[in-house]
C-alpha cells in the first residue's frame, strides 16, 4: 500500500490552473494535423516518405520557396467544419485541437502576419478555422490550436530549417516578434473562447521570455488551457512525449497523444490504423492512469478525413455512448493494471475494465480494502457475485463478459476514495 501511496503522490509538476475542471473530466480529445503536407500526402517528387507526413519538408529537404508553391495548389473543396465536428460529437470526443501553423511555417487561417496563409497563398481562399470554431462550438465541443511556437521551417529566422537557411544568422527574437506572437494573439482574439492552446517544441526563450509570452497570450484569454510543451516548466496541463503514457498513475492535469495510424499529417500509403478495440483500451489505459487521450487523424489535401478513422471512430462513440460512466469525469484507478485489465474510479464507484475475461471467470481485484456495497455490469446493471477473502475481492464473471474489447463492471463501495486527496485530485 505504501509503494501505490508514492506512485498516487506524483503530481505534474505544474501549477494548477482554476480552469482545469472540464479538461480532467473530458478524457476523450481529437487531434487534427491538417496542413500543405496533407495535400503531398507523404511524396515528393516520386518518392515516398514514411514516418509522419507533416516532416516531409525536413526529410526531403525540400527548399521553402519550393515547397510555398504547394499552397497554389492546396484547395480543399471537401472540407466541411460540421461533419468533422458531428463526427466529434458521435465519437464522444470532448474536445478537439487543430494544427493552425505546423512546423511547415503555414498558417490554416487568416492572418495579417503573415501571407504564408491558406486565405491569402490558396485557390480555397476562405478559412476553415473560423468554420471549424463555430462548428465545435455548436456541438459543445471545446475548441483549440495547435500552434508551432519556436520551429518554423518558412522563416529564415525561424527554428530548426538548417538546409536552407544558416542557423547562425538567426534571429529568434525577431521571428517571435513578427510572425509567432502576432499570429498567437490573432488565434486568441479572432475565434472565439479557446479552450487550449497546443504548443509544441519550445526554443529561442529564456525562462522570464516564455513567461511573458504565457502572461501577454493569457490576458488575452485567461480561462484557456496552454500545454506544457511551452516549455520552461510553464503551462497549464501536462503532455508527455508523443505516444506516451506515463508508468504510474499521474495527479493532476495531463494528455497523451496518439496517432491513429503511424503518421500525424495524411499519408496516403499509410493504412496501419488502431482498431476501435485498440481505442477503446487504450483510452480506458490511459484514463486509469488519470489522464486524457488526445487521438489524432489526418485529412487529406481535399479536407476528407481518412475513411478508416471515420468508422473507428464511430464505433469507438457507440461504445463510451453505453459505457461512457466509467471514463468521463473519472480519475485513476486505485487498484493497478492487472491482467485482465485496468480500473478507473468516481467517488463510491470503482469501475473494472475487463479486457480478457479469465478463463474460469474469477476475478481477482487484489488490494480492495472498502466496503463493498454492490456489484454489477455496467451494460445492463445485471449483479455479480463476490466474496472477499482479506483485502481481496473476488468476481465470479458471467458468460456474456467475454464481450470484446471492454466490458466494464461496478465495485460500488463505502468509505472514502482509496489513495485520493479529495481537495487536489
Ligand atoms: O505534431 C507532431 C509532430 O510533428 C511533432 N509533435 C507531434 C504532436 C514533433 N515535432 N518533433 N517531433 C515530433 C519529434 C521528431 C521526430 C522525428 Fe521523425 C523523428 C523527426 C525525424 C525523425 C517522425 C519520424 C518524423 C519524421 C520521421
Amino acid at each position: 500500500a505504501q509503494v501505490m501511496e508514492e506512485m498516487w503522490d506524483k503530481g505534474t509538476g505544474l501549477k494548477e490552473h482554476p480552469n482545469v475542471g472540464w479538461f480532467k473530466d473530458a478524457k476523450f480529445g481529437l487531434f487534427i494535423h491538417w496542413g500543405l503536407y496533407s495535400k503531398l500526402a507523404g511524396k515528393w517528387n516520386g518518392k515516398n516518405y514514411y514516418g509522419s507526413g507533416e516532416w516531409i519538408m525536413n526529410q526531403a529537404k525540400i527548399p521553402a520557396a519550393e515547397y510555398a508553391k504547394v499552397a497554389s495548389t492546396f484547395n480543399p473543396v471537401n472540407f466541411n467544419a460540421d461533419e468533422w465536428a458531428q463526427l466529434a460529437s458521435d465519437a464522444g470526443i470532448k474536445y478537439l485541437v487543430i494544427t493552425a501553423k505546423h512546423h511547415e511555417g503555414f498558417a490554416m487561417f487568416d492572418s495579417k502576419a503573415s501571407d504564408f496563409n491558406i486565405v491569402k497563398a490558396t485557390p480555397y481562399g476562405k478559412d476553415p478555422m473560423k468554420a471549424l470554431a463555430t462548428a465545435t462550438a455548436k456541438k459543445n465541443i471545446r475548441f483549440g490550436f495547435y500552434y508551432s511556437q519556436f520551429v518554423d521551417w518558412h522563416e529564415p529566422n525561424g527554428g530548426r530549417n538548417s538546409w536552407d537557411f544558416d542557423e547562425s544568422k538567426k534571429n529568434y527574437a525577431s521571428y517571435y516578434s513578427q510572425k509567432a506572437i502576432p499570429q498567437l494573439k490573432e488565434l486568441l482574439t479572432n475565434y472565439g473562447p479557446l479552450g487550449i492552446v497546443w504548443f509544441d517544441l519550445p526554443g529561442g526563450l529564456t525562462k522570464e521570455e516564455t513567461q511573458k509570452l504565457v502572461d501577454s497570450l493569457h490576458a488575452l484569454q485567461p480561462q484557456s488551457l496552454f500545454s506544457s510543451r511551452v516549455g520552461q516548466g510553464l503551462g497549464d496541463y501536462k503532455d508527455f512525449g508523443d505516444s506516451e503514457i506515463p508508468d504510474a498513475p499521474v495527479k493532476g492535469a495531463w494528455e497523451s497523444i496518439y496517432t491513429h495510424n503511424d503518421s500525424w499529417g495524411y499519408i496516403e500509403h499509410d493504412l496501419n490504423f488502431k482498431s476501435p478495440a485498440a481505442i477503446i483500451q487504450l483510452l480506458a489505459k490511459v484514463a486509469s492512469k488519470g489522464g486524457n487521450l488526445m487521438l489524432n487523424v489526418g485529412p487529406d489535401g481535399n479536407g476528407r478525413i481518412p475513411y478508416h478513422s471515420v468508422k473507428y471512430l464511430r464505433e469507438t462513440g457507440k461504445w463510451l455512448k453505453k459505457n461512457g460512466e466509467a471514463i468521463y469525469g473519472t480519475t485513476y484507478g486505485f487498484i493497478p493494471q492487472q491482467p485482465w485489465g485496468v480500473t478507473t474510479a468516481k467517488p463510491g464507484k470503482l469501475f473494472l475494465h475487463v479486457f480478457s475475461r479469465p478463463g474460469n471467470g474469477k476475478l481477482l481485484v487484489p488490494g480492495f480494502s472498502n466496503a463493498v456495497k454492490a456489484v454489477y455490469a455496467l451494460g445492463n446493471r445485471q449483479s455479480v457475485s463476490w466474496k472477499k477473502a482479506g483485502n481481496d475481492l473476488e468476481l465470479q464473471l458471467p458468460a456474456f463478459a467475454q464481450d470484446a474489447p471492454n466490458t466494464v463492471f461496478v465495485v460500488e463501495y463505502t468509505g472514502a476514495q482509496p489513495g485520493y486527496d479529495n481537495k487536489s485530485a
